[in-house]
């Protein structure tokens, strides 16, 4: 929940999504201002915090990045529960490849083949008409990309979460512009029938990182209220949090 005192709002802010969609990379690029190429993935969950002032307020944020393997998935909620915002992240290179989806189910059916993903950074090849994976190890439910991922937290969300919840999209790896396979269009469309926020972000080239929590901070302070016009970044690395690493499986 937000707080504020004099002026001074601190908010508990979470990232949700799929695994490898870049929610550390964004957090590390808005609180460190650096990007690495080989980020590891999360384990449990990271704590980070960072300032930003607003003319009109100072918002403190507790960032909690969350882990984006399934098997981390039941430790989500102690995560957004009690969060003021949630950031829903996708990844614009990874595509839907369920047999659940319509149209992979129909190119099935028309014996047109292709790569899907399937979680664990891998590539596999779905064979048509057999309608199984190569691997034969992972049921087609398990098989979906970060976009539907994405839709499945905002849903989560939605009835788990708070009603007051303000809810972002971010659709990261923006610059990689040769490899889209969800169009700018298809999120933005998502996030106005269902009421949310939507930027397409690059945690590389820092596209829209700042302006997300910045975003973020001018909604949090119209709802308690008042209203911001610029914005200042504090602390940048110093104001990095700490990592923690809550839970082994
Ligand atoms: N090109 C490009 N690569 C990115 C971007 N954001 C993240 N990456 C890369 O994608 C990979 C995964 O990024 P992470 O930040 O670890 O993703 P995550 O969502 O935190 O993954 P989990 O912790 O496993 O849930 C890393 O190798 C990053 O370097 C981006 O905006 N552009
Ligand atoms: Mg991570």
């Amino acid at each position: 929940m937000a707080r504020t005192h004099n002026k001074n709002v601190q908010a508990k802010l979470v990232l949700l999504g799929d695994m490898g969609t870049g929610k550390t990379s964004l957090v590390l690029r808005f609180v460190k201002g650096q990007f690495l190429d080989y980020q590891e993935s999360t384990i449990g969950a990271a704590f980070f915090t960072q300032v930003l002032s607003l003319n009109e307020a100072t918002i403190k944020f507790d960032i909690w990045d969350t882990a984006g393997q399934e098997r981390y998935h039941s430790l989500a909620p102690m995560y957004y529960r009690g969060a003021a915002a949630a950031v829903v992240v996708y990844d614009i290179t990874s595509m839907a490849l369920g047999l659940g989806d319509p149209i992979i189910w129909q190119l099935s059916q028309m014996g047109i083949g292709r790569h899907i993903r399937v979680g664990l950074k891998e590539t596999f090849f779905l064979v048509p008409k057999l309608i199984k994976v190569v691997t034969g190890l992972v049921s087609l439910e398990q098989i979906e990309d970060s976009f539907v991922r994405a839709k499945k937290w905002i849903l989560e969300l939605q009835r788990q979460g708070n009603p007051n919840l303000i809810m972002f999209l971010a659709a990261n790896k923006a610059d990689l512009e040769e490899k889209r396979k969800v169009g700018a269009e298809d999120g933005e469309q998502y996030a106005k029938e269902n009421g949310l926020f939507f930027l397409e972000t690059s945690a590389k080239t820092a596209q829209n990182v700042n302006e997300l929590f910045y975003e973020i901070a001018k909604r949090l302070v119209k709802s308690i209220p008042s209203r911001p016009t610029g914005m200042k970044l504090h602390g940048g690395a110093r104001e990095s949090g700490r990592r923690m690493f809550c839970c082994s499986v």
